[in-house]
C-alpha cells in the first residue's frame, strides 16, 4: 500500500500526512493487485454483510481493530421501471446514497478517513464542506472520540446538514465566503497540524468512496452497467467511483468499464466547460450558485481526477438548471417513492436532457446515483412544493376537498 502522484508518480509511504505531492498534484492510494486478487473472490465478498468493508481488502486499513463505522454503504439499488418507463429508457437503476447513517454518501468516505485518523493516532479532525461533508464527518469523529472542526460557508447551508453538524458536536464556523474560500482557510490549517484534513483531496477519503463503484457490480450480479451518472461538486466522488471500477477490472472481477458521466448545475460548471473545449485543466468560477447547494463549488480540487474519468472511460459531463433540477427532484419522488436532496437530483435531471440530446441511448442500462437525502433540505422541498390546505374541522369542507 502506497500513496503515489498522478502527475509525475512519486511516491510515499501512506503514513505520510501529506495531502499533495512535492510537485503540488494529487495523491492517490495504490495496492498490490495480485495479491489482493489472490485473496478475494465474489463467494467471498457475499459471506460478509454488504457495505463498506465487505471489500476490506482494496481499503487501506492496516488493523482492522481501528475500525470506525456506523454501518454505511450496503445503500438500495432501486430498479426504476416507472421512471424508466417514463423517459422511455430500458433499464434504469438508481443507488440511493440517502440511505446511508447521516444520510450522504459522505459516510463511505468518513469511515475509511476516520479510521486513518485512528490509525494515525491523530485527535483533531476537521473539514470545509456545503454541508454533507461537515455532517458526516461530525458524526465519525464523535463515535471515534475526536475533535471536529468544520468550516461552512456563509449563508445558504441546508438545515438538515447545519444540525447534524452542531448536533454531533462539532465546532462549526461559518465564514463570510464560499465554500472555495473555506476549502483554502482549512487547508492551511492542515498545512500548521492544527487538524487532519478529511476533504476529499485527502486521497484516503475517496478510497472508501469507491465502494459505490464496488456495490453497483455487485447488486447487479457483476452485469455491468453502460453508463453511471452522477452530481460533481468538489469532483472527488466521480474519481472515487471510477477508481473503484478500474480495482475491479484488475483484479478480475469485472470484464467492462462504465461511461462516468458528471453533472453539474449551471452556476457552478467547471468541468462541464472544460469537457466542453476539450481541456484537461479548468478555469476556476468565483460566485457559483444552484439551488443544489452541495455542489454550489467553483474550484473543484479533485478536477485532474474527475476529467480522466470522464475522458478515458468515454463519459461525458453537462449542465442542469435549477429548475430542470427540481422538476427532476419532484418527479424522482413522485414516479419512485425516492426523496432526495437537489445536488442528488440533478444525477436524474442530466440523464433527462442527455437522452434530449441523444447523447444517452434508450437502451442503455443505466445507474443514477443520489447521493444526499432529500430530508437534509426541507426548505428546498417546500419551497418546491404546494402548501398544505387548511380547513376547519368540518366534515362538509374535507368531504367537498377530495371530491372536488
Ligand atoms: C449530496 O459536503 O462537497 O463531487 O462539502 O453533498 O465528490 O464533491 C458535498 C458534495 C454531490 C458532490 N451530492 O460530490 C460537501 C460537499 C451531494 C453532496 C456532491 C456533494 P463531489
Amino acid at each position: 500500500m502506497i500513496q503515489k502522484c498522478i502527475s509525475c508518480g512519486k511516491e510515499y509511504p501512506i503514513d505520510d500526512i501529506i495531502y499533495t505531492c512535492q510537485c503540488g498534484n494529487l495523491l492517490e492510494v495504490l495496492y498490490d493487485y495480485e495479491d489482493i486478487r489472490e485473496k478475494i473472490s465474489k463467494e467471498g465478498f457475499r459471506k460478509r454483510e454488504i457495505g463498506v468493508w465487505r471489500y476490506l481488502e482494496y481499503l487501506p486499513v492496516e488493523n482492522p481493530k481501528k475500525i470506525v463505522s456506523l454501518y454505511e454503504g450496503g445503500t438500495p439499488l432501486y430498479r426504476c421501471d416507472n421512471l424508466a418507463k417514463e423517459l422511455g429508457l430500458k433499464e434504469l437503476y438508481v443507488k440511493n446514497e440517502g440511505a446511508n447513517p447521516t444520510g450522504s454518501f459522505k459516510d463511505r468516505g468518513m469511515t475509511v478517513g476516520v479510521t486513518r485518523a485512528n490509525e494515525l493516532n491523530i485527535e483533531v479532525v476537521g473539514c470545509a464542506s456545503t454541508g454533507n461533508t461537515s455532517a458526516s464527518l461530525a458524526a465519525y469523529s464523535a463515535r471515534a472520540g475526536k475533535k471536529c472542526i468544520v468550516l461552512l460557508p456563509g449563508g445558504n447551508v441546508a438545515l438538515g446538514k447545519l444540525a447534524q453538524a452542531m448536533f454531533y458536536g462539532a465546532k462549526v464556523i461559518q465564514i463570510e465566503g464560499n465554500f472555495d474560500e473555506a476549502l483554502e482557510m482549512v487547508i492551511k490549517l492542515a498545512e500548521d497540524k492544527k487538524l487532519y484534513l478529511l476533504n476529499s483531496i485527502n486521497p484516503f477519503r475517496l478510497e472508501g468512496q469507491k465502494t459505490i463503484g464496488f456495490e453497483i457490480c455487485d447488486q447487479l450480479d457483476w452485469q455491468l452497467p453502460d453508463r453511471v451518472i452522477l452530481p460533481v461538486g468538489n469532483a472527488g466522488n466521480i474519481s472515487a467511483i471510477w477508481k473503484g471500477f478500474k480495482e475491479f477490472k484488475e483484479t478480475g472481477i469485472i470484464e467492462d468499464l462504465p461511461k462516468m458521466t458528471g453533472i453539474q448545475a449551471e452556476g457552478a460548471k467547471p468541468i462541464v466547460e472544460a469537457f466542453k473545449k476539450g481541456s484537461k485543466t479548468i478555469v476556476p468560477e468565483e460566485n457559483p450558485e444552484t439551488i443544489a447547494t452541495a455542489i454550489r463549488i467553483g474550484n473543484p480540487v479533485n478536477y485532474p481526477k474527475a476529467l480522466d474519468a470522464i475522458y478515458s472511460s468515454k463519459g461525458f459531463a453537462e449542465s442542469v438548471s435549477d429548475r430542470e433540477i427540481t422538476e427532476a427532484q419532484k418527479l424522482l419522488a413522485r414516479k419512485e417513492g425516492i426523496f432526495v436532496e437537489p445536488a442528488s437530483a440533478a444525477s436524474i435531471a442530466g440523464l433527462i436532457k442527455l437522452i434530449d440530446m441523444e447523447i444517452v441511448d434508450r437502451d442503455e442500462k443505466i445507474v443514477c446515483i443520489t447521493t444526499g437525502n432529500g430530508l437534509k433540505d426541507p426548505d428546498a422541498a417546500i419551497r418546491a412544493s404546494e402548501r398544505p390546505i387548511e380547513i376547519e374541522c368540518d366534515m362538509d369542507i374535507l368531504q367537498n376537498i377530495i371530491e372536488g
